[in-house]
């Protein structure tokens, strides 16, 4: 059993939690989530869990609970129980859903740090790790570096040079499940009530970790180390498990999309040098394209900055406004349908009336 502070909660939960004065419930927390059906962690033990009231009618997708939320809970037995509301969250995790339509998906809720995981093989990539760095950043999660699989790998220090110059501020741990290289050191990030979720390519070693962190094997992981060139992913859904000497680890199924949402703040501080050079420019919306007098265009020229640097933040730039735009033009439509159904009902109770 564990207390709710080994679960994560704090005195933003308990604030929230005084203000809906309930009775007959327990906060409880979501570990994971299949559709309506929920299982959850709280003080007494887990659970089964359906939901009710209001959630079950007329919510909001993303007021739906996610893993990682914290729920007003109420046991009917030992094993099985209600879900009445969900507690409004710290932060939460969210990427563009896959595919053509821009809206987002909450992937995880109330999360302190994101182990990014990277292969110290084919997986390795600059431009992902890029990607991952501005979408959690865009919702206040810290960022750690994980390179696993060392022991495949024989060119760490340059590896590591290369992620240095891109996010200098950003801790960084190589590692190997395998020979255990540096997996007590990874450890040492992981603290009593603390959320860390887990993302990354499938076949990074991401459940391997988490497994080797609990010191059993909970989680499935492929056996067959080629699966991942197959593109078989091991972990099918999102599990938050806390580990016995503290901290709660969440394992996410490798993700091959990860799509960035509105992420102005995200690309700020992943290309804070950009950021920096532009404070430079001549026009305040310089685009750094062609505009004379550009910071952004002399710091190319001179190799300060890389080239493949600026084209990944021009790229991540124009998904993002993709995105803000769909949503913005979306918005608008709901907006004027909600108009037009408005009219036609005020009409036909006209009609009614007469
Ligand atoms: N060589 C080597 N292989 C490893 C290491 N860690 C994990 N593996 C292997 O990599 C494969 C994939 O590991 P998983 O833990 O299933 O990877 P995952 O990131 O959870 O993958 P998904 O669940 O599909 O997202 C397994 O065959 C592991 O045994 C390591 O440090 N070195
Ligand atoms: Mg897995
Ligand atoms: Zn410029």
């Amino acid at each position: 059993m564990y207390t709710l502070t080994q679960l994560g909660w704090n005195n933003h939960f308990q604030k929230e939690w005084d203000a809906l004065s309930l009775t007959d419930f327990i906060p409880a927390r979501i570990i994971t989530e299949n559709k309506t059906q929920y299982k959850l962690i709280s003080e007494t033990g887990i659970f089964e869990a359906n939901l009710m009231g209001k959630l079950l009618y007329g919510s909001e997708a993303e007021d739906l609970p996610k893993v990682g939320d914290w729920v007003a809970f109420q046991a009917m037995d030992d094993q099985n129980g209600f879900i009445f509301e969900t507690l409004p969250r710290q932060n939460s995790l969210a990427r563009k859903k896959a595919g053509q339509e821009q809206s987002a998906q909450i992937i995880a809720s109330n999360i302190d740090k994101a182990f990014l995981v990277q292969s110290l093989d084919h997986n390795f990539n600059i431009r992902r790790l890029e990607r991952y760095l501005v979408q959690v950043y865009e919702f206040d999660i810290q960022p750690i570096i994980i390179l696993n699989k060392s022991d495949l790998c024989d060119d760490l220090v340059e590896k590591i040079m290369e992620i240095e110059a891109i996010a200098p501020s950003v801790k960084i741990y190589p590692c190997s499940v395998h020979d255990e290289t540096g997996m007590e050191d990874i450890k040492t990030e992981v603290k009593e009530g603390e959320s860390i979720i887990f993302l990354g390519s499938s076949g990074v070693g991401k459940s391997s970790i988490i497994n080797y962190m609990m010191g059993e094997t909970h989680f499935k992981t492929s056996e067959i180390s080629d699966a991942v060139n197959k593109g078989k992913h091991t972990t099918t859904h999102r599990e938050l498990i806390v580990l016995p000497e503290g901290g709660i680890l969440i394992d996410n199924p490798g993700t091959r999309e990860f799509g960035l949402t509105d992420v102005k703040k995200g690309l700020e501080m992943t290309f804070e040098e950009i950021q920096v050079l532009a404070e430079g420019c001549r026009f305040k919306g310089c685009t750094h394209q062609h505009e004379p007098d550009c910071k952004v265009q002399e710091a190319l020229a001179e190799g300060t900055l890389s080239e493949d640097r600026f084209q990944s933040y021009l790229k991540l730039q124009r998904e993002s406004a993709n995105y803000q735009m769909s949503n913005y033009e979306r918005r608008k439509k709901d907006k004027s349908l909600g108009k037009m159904y408005k009219s036609i009902q005020n009409g036909s109770r006209k009609l009614k009336n007469k």
